[in-house]
């Protein structure tokens, strides 16, 4: 008796949760109910999940984003989690960054006033892969030493062990690049659309490659405290403070927008001065002080965006949000938009007829900091229905 009830409870919790795997109460069941119950599972259709759902229940903590009934296989946007931070300069930890937004994720509401229907489009989001994490956490004990070394006034020319360090560091950065572009081909071929969740900020580039290899021309618009163009920062090639030093080697890509910055080097303004317009920044300065002198910001934002081509990558540090939005992201600074500005920035890309073709989401603090992965999904959540929109899914 006590079976058969533990089964009705368990279809009734799968009728609205549909997980992607089992759970220890299914084990508990004799095995024919089992059988019934995993069938049941296996054969319910996008539709269905999508009819079984209360979009105004309590969020469920089925392991999944935002409680959501989907899987791979058919969900319109795949978010790849790659938990990664072995080159930071300052605070580490962002590489469990996707599993505190996972975490933090069911207590979103799924209306998202913008996109009412957004949800239906079907988000999944990849659990981290532990691979990666472990080889983030041995990697990034070397790179501390060595960073230690260089800070100490170590050069690395004279030091064979420090050139020894650094090479490994960088091979497993691009070992890391490859994995991503491999993984985020083979969710474009199938047609999904995908973001990436980091980790530092390093990790979208193999991305950048594999959008390259679909899109002839693409844009890419930036919210980040940092402009992140230095040339092999510390010596790390993909160091997450020269992604778009990096990037900006694919030809495919026309146009850069950084929007937010306010902590950059001489350097990094001499890129921009030299990139014949490839580059456009819009200081965090030159926002406020624009609303200061009387402009709206709807304007500022049209201004914004007005270069970006048809089709418009999102490249989103959490840190270009003020910090008490992300205050334990790894290099935070004063001032920055607020949610609702960001929010609404991206709105306008898709108001403007253009489609976003993938964005990613990084620098979020790692777990134990609840807040940083609470705006860190809602972040998420509107990246993945805001894009949805622009393409239509
Ligand atoms: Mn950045």
């Amino acid at each position: 008796m006590l079976g058969i009830t533990s089964a009705l409870v368990l279809l009734k919790f799968r009728k609205s949760d549909e997980m992607g795997g089992t759970t220890p109460v299914a084990w508990c069941l004799p095995s024919h109910l089992q059988i019934k119950v995993l069938s049941k599972h296996f054969i319910m259709t996008k539709q269905e999940k999508i009819t079984n759902l209360d979009p105004s229940s309590v969020g469920l903590k089925n392991g999944h984003f935002i409680g959501l009934p989907f899987n791979e296989e058919d969900a319109g946007i795949v978010l790849l989690s790659v938990p990664w931070d072995v080159t930071v300069s300052y605070n580490a930890g962002t590489s469990t960054g996707p599993q505190n937004i996972l975490e933090a994720s069911p207590q979103l509401d799924l209306y998202d006033s913008d996109v009412p229907d957004a949800w239906k489009m079907g988000i999944y989001m990849r659990h981290i892969d532990l691979f990666w994490l472990n080889k983030s956490k041995e990697m990034r004990k070397e790179a501390e030493a060595y960073i230690q070394f260089l800070e100490n006034g170590g050069q690395i020319e004279q030091d064979e062990e420090a050139k020894s360090t650094l090479s490994v560091i960088n091979k497993a950065c691009l070992q890391l690049k490859d994995w991503v572009f491999q993984e985020s081909t083979k969710l474009l071929e199938v047609g999904k659309k995908v973001g990436i969740v980091g980790g530092d900020h390093s990790v979208p580039l193999g991305f950048l490659k594999a959008l390259a290899n679909k899109y002839e021309n693409f844009g890419i618009l930036q919210i980040d405290a940092h402009q992140d163009l230095r040339e092999a920062y510390e010596g790390f090639t993909y160091s997450h403070a020269s992604i778009f030093h990096n990037a900006l080697m694919i030809n495919n890509i026309t146009k850069l927008i950084q929007v937010g910055v306010r902590d950059h080097c001489q350097e990094e303004t001499e890129v921009v001065a030299k990139s014949n317009n490839r580059i456009e920044v819009w200081t965090d300065q030159k926002i406020q002080e624009g609303k200061y002198g009387g402009g709206t910001y709807q304007d500022l934002c049209d201004q914004i965006i007005s270069k970006l081509p048809h089709h418009v990558y999102i490249s989103f540090d959490i840190d270009g949000l003020s910090p008490y939005l992300c205050p334990n992201t790894g290099t935070p600074v004063p001032g920055g938009l607020n949610f609702s500005e960001a929010c609404y920035l991206v709105k306008t890309v898709v108001k403007s007829g253009r489609e976003i073709i993938g964005f990613d989401l990084c620098e979020v603090a790692g777990l134990g900091n609840e807040w940083d992965g609470n705006v860190g999904a809602r972040v998420l959540y509107k990246l993945c229905n805001l894009m949805g929109q622009s393409a239509n899914l």
